[in-house]
């Protein structure tokens, strides 16, 4: 009974999907569709009477490219009208340039001035949409800046332009709406052979080099991250660490291998369990966003069992937080061997101390015991 209380989500979980996620109709590289469409009304509806609290889009998700004003202004005012009556919010709207083969080269980095010019128009689109349905933050995953064939662009020069774009982009949100923010979701390839900024690393760096660093933050994605080989529970603790966590992509991948976009959970567990544990024990506040897909053999239901397994599997993790601080073996190994966070002496301190690596050799680091009892805890033997 407390159990099925414990997996059933509320809205102050913070729980997020982008609309795309579930109006993915299971169409890859080597085959069509496998199911229908859903509509973004209906989707809309559809989370929030599963008590997600909010949903991220690409305008273009619920306005696609080519939709005249009227029908433009009619979408929106059935959308603020289904939020509303349904309650959920909006959390983040991008924008889709990725997908016209105008972008076909890239969006902001396009060798073509007028293309990157279109790609801005659309964010600003984007930025004006998310503003109406009472969201605050525009995230930027820009899939195909990037290249197969070197010579075709200078990376400098790439990263130039990526810096006129997004300094333009502030330029506009500071005129028009001056609590709205900017984020980067880095991935390292695919569509593209390679995509610049593939890491979050590469994004903060990148970040500190625009005109307004303040009103710019990441997301990460954990499939992107695994995507590269690398540990995503380092990269969201960069992230938050930077102060720079805007939102997450929570979602799983087995590593090196092309974007799966699993279900949370579903590859990972343990990864997944300390991601949870960071978002959970820092200061973050913002939503946890799911940016995965259905099975390609689900049906209509199975989507919405895809919605729910995210959700749960997020929740379960979160319980064994408890229990990993609770447990004392747990905690007594980890006070004796994570050490203290006491700040080091001073450098003439340190130097003129005599250091005895034999005797700091002898300390024992049971991590084998550790790292099983963890495992066990999350097979619920502890
Ligand atoms: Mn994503």
């Amino acid at each position: 009974m407390a159990k099925t209380r414990l997996l059933k989500p509320k809205k102050s979980d913070r729980f997020s999907f982008g609309l795309w996620t579930i109006m993915n109709t299971g169409r890859d590289p080597f085959g069509e569709p496998t199911r229908p469409p859903i509509d973004p009304l209906e989707v809309i509806v559809g989370l929030a009477k599963r008590n997600v609290y909010s949903f991220e889009l690409h305008a273009e998700d619920l306005v696609p490219l080519g939709t005249n004003a009227r029908q433009r202004d009619r979408l929106v005012r059935e959308a603020k009208k289904r939020m509303q009556d349904y309650d959920i919010q909006c959390t983040n709207c991008g924008s889709n340039c990725f997908s016209h083969p105008v972008f076909k080269d890239g969006a902001f980095t396009s060798n073509d001035r007028n293309v990157r010019a279109f790609a801005v128009q659309r964010y600003l689109h984007a930025i004006d949409l998310g503003y109406e349905l009472g969201c605050r933050l525009c995230n930027l995953w820009w899939g195909r800046d990037g290249l197969e064939v070197e010579g075709s662009k200078d990376t400098r020069d790439a990263l130039k332009r990526l810096r006129e774009c997004c300094n333009l982009l502030t330029e506009y949100v500071l005129k028009n709406y001056p609590d709205y923010e900017l984020s980067i979701e880095a991935k390292p390839n695919e569509p593209r052979g390679d995509i610049f900024l593939p890491t979050i690393g590469h994004a903060l760096g990148f970040i500190a080099t625009l005109d307004h660093p303040e009103k710019w933050g990441v997301v990460p994605e954990l499939a992107h991250v695994r995507m590269a080989g690398l540990n995503s529970v380092h990269e969201v603790a960069q992230a938050l660490d930077a102060g720079k966590l805007r939102s997450i992509h929570l979602n799983s991948q087995k590593p090196l291998r092309y974007d799966q976009d699993i279900r949370f959970g579903a590859e990972d567990l343990k990864e997944s369990f300390f991601v949870v544990y960071l978002l959970e024990t820092s200061e973050y506040e913002g939503t946890k966003s799911f940016d995965c897909h259905p099975y390609r053999t689900e049906d209509r239901q199975g989507v919405w069992d895809f919605v729910e397994g995210n959700m749960r599997t997020y929740l379960l993790l979160r319980e064994k937080i408890k229990s990993y601080q609770e447990d004392t073996q747990i905690q007594r190994i980890m006070t004796k061997v994570c050490g203290s966070q006491r700040p080091l002496p001073s450098p003439e301190e340190i130097a003129a101390t005599t250091y005895d690596p034999e005797k700091l050799l002898a300390n024992r680091l049971p991590y084998e015991k550790l790292d099983q009892m963890i495992v066990e805890l999350l097979l619920g033997v502890r």
